[in-house]
């Protein structure tokens, strides 16, 4: 009888050190580690990006960021016709993919070569080089 309690309670010893053992481990079942997701910023290359050109005669945003083989797509909402074309001016030899959106009158849009390279591409309006709020640029990375 004694004999019987003592195993019993051995018993009971181990299964309570083995319990101990894997303690941390069994008590909170495995989950799959929580990552942090990764905040989306505005610096995200994208495939295709859209340019603005505003009532306000800027382009927004005036730097876009894609991946190679992307391509941008400008759309004029200005009152006023726009060319917009490579840099520099006025060779338009740093990204000829720009020179295709060209000549946009108000409401068109077209949208540029496909920029396989990674670099930067600078643009502007070929008819207002020297207005900054219509150049920007485009990183292909
Ligand atoms: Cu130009």
């Amino acid at each position: 009888m004694t004999k019987l309690l003592w195993r019993g309670l051995a018993a009971a010893i181990v299964v309570a050190a083995t319990a101990a053992a894997c303690g941390g481990g069994s008590s909170s079942t495995p989950t799959s580690p929580t990552n942090p997701t990764t905040p989306t910023t505005p610096t995200t290359p994208t495939s295709t990006a859209t340019i603005t050109i505003g009532t306000d005669g800027r382009v927004t945003p005036s730097s876009v960021t894609i991946t190679p083989g992307g391509r941008v797509t400008m759309i004029n909402n200005d009152s006023r016709s726009h060319d917009m074309s490579s840099d520099p001016h006025p060779e338009h030899t740093q990204c000829p993919e720009i020179n295709q959106i060209g000549f946009l009158t108000t409401g068109q849009s077209r949208t540029s070569g496909n920029f396989n390279a990674a670099r930067t591409c600078g643009f502007h309006d070929h008819n207002l080089p020297e207005n900054t709020a219509l150049q920007g640029r485009i990183i292909i990375q």
